[in-house]
């Protein structure tokens, strides 16, 4: 597929055509999913992961109304910096492109932008889903609706553990998402290694899960995606109880506050970063390393 609209980075395009390891990467994390000054340099990080891993990394984001696959150092600042990079979703894509906007995409906008590139692997630290209080809000993920119908593979670290995760299974298994359990029968948790869930498919090998792609190609049908679901090290995990006792707080909080629609995810996110002392920070990133060396190995095996 030709992508126009997109301004491919010269070193993507290259890899793309030479059929070299890519592994996109968004960008909504990095504007508003980690604090400032960290997050450029977890950016950079991370893009340093996916060179290491033998793949070219391409991270994610809208500048001046134009979709970038792969950024330039100073445009990767520009959406860790500046504070108009709005945060887009798949449906805010085009409305952003007319108004000439800059923005960060989900994982929604990354996963779209990504496939429609020619980019096979995405890494990112966990997918959004179904909210707790879905019956009230009905707040459920623009994520999970374009992975049903983006052939694409994710590789992320479950669900963020604010949702709702077995509801968000749910849906994952009425919409077709494919999710396999890389070394583990349980469904990670985000900032936990396990959220309790179990997995049908356990896969040991980035061969395993090239094998899983390439039989999704065979087999045709619905282009849904392919969820591989990395847990962070235990070792490296947030303390279960005060998980569980700092993010009761922070869904009250946002409750009380009224905080909805976009700003309901970054608003638990900094929550619970605050009131674990910067733990949950470490855990999310632990996760996010571990899923961004796994997605080039993962290409590379391709
Ligand atoms: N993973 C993280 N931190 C994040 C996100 C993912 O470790 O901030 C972002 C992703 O961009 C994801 C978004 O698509 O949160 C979900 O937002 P919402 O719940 O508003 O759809
Ligand atoms: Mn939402």
């Amino acid at each position: 597929m030709s992508d126009t609209t997109s301004q491919l980075s010269a070193e993507v395009r290259e890899a793309l055509a030479e059929r070299r390891p890519v592994v996109a990467l968004e960008s909504t994390i990095i504007a508003h999913g980690l604090p400032r000054p960290r997050n450029l340099a977890v950016a950079q990080e991370l893009e340093a992961l996916v060179r290491s891993g033998g793949a070219v990394p391409a991270t994610v984001a809208v500048l001046d109304g134009r979709p970038h696959v792969g950024l330039a150092k100073h445009q990767l600042e520009r959406i860790a910096e500046d504070d108009s990079v709005r945060k887009l979703g798949h449906r805010d894509l085009a409305p952003a492109l007319a108004a000439g906007a800059s923005g960060a995409t989900t994982v929604s906008a990354t996963a779209f932008l990504a496939a429609r590139a020619g980019i096979r692997v995405f890494a990112t630290g966990g997918l959004g889903g179904v909210h707790r209080g879905w019956t009230e809000t009905q707040d459920e993920s623009a994520d999970l609706r374009l992975l049903a119908r983006t052939r694409i593979t994710v590789v992320c670290a479950g669900v963020k553990s604010i949702l709702d995760v077995p509801a968000t299974l749910q849906r994952l298994e009425t919409l077709g998402v494919g999710v396999l359990g890389y070394g583990t029968e349980r469904f990670p948790g985000f900032y936990l290694a396990s959220s309790g869930e179990p997995v049908d498919w356990t896969v040991r090998t980035p061969e395993e899960v090239a094998a899983v792609m390439s039989a999704q190609e065979t087999l045709g049908g619905p282009e849904a995606a392919l969820i591989v679901a990395n847990p962070v090290p235990e070792a490296e995990q947030l303390d279960p109880v005060l998980h569980d006792q700092v993010l009761a707080e922070a869904l009250a909080e946002c409750e009380a506050r009224g905080v909805a629609g976009q700003a309901v995810t970054p608003f638990l996110l900094e929550h619970l970063m605050r009131r674990t002392g910067g733990a949950s920070l470490e855990a999310n990133l632990a996760a996010v390393r571990g899923n961004v060396r796994l997605a080039a190995r993962i290409a590379a095996a391709l």
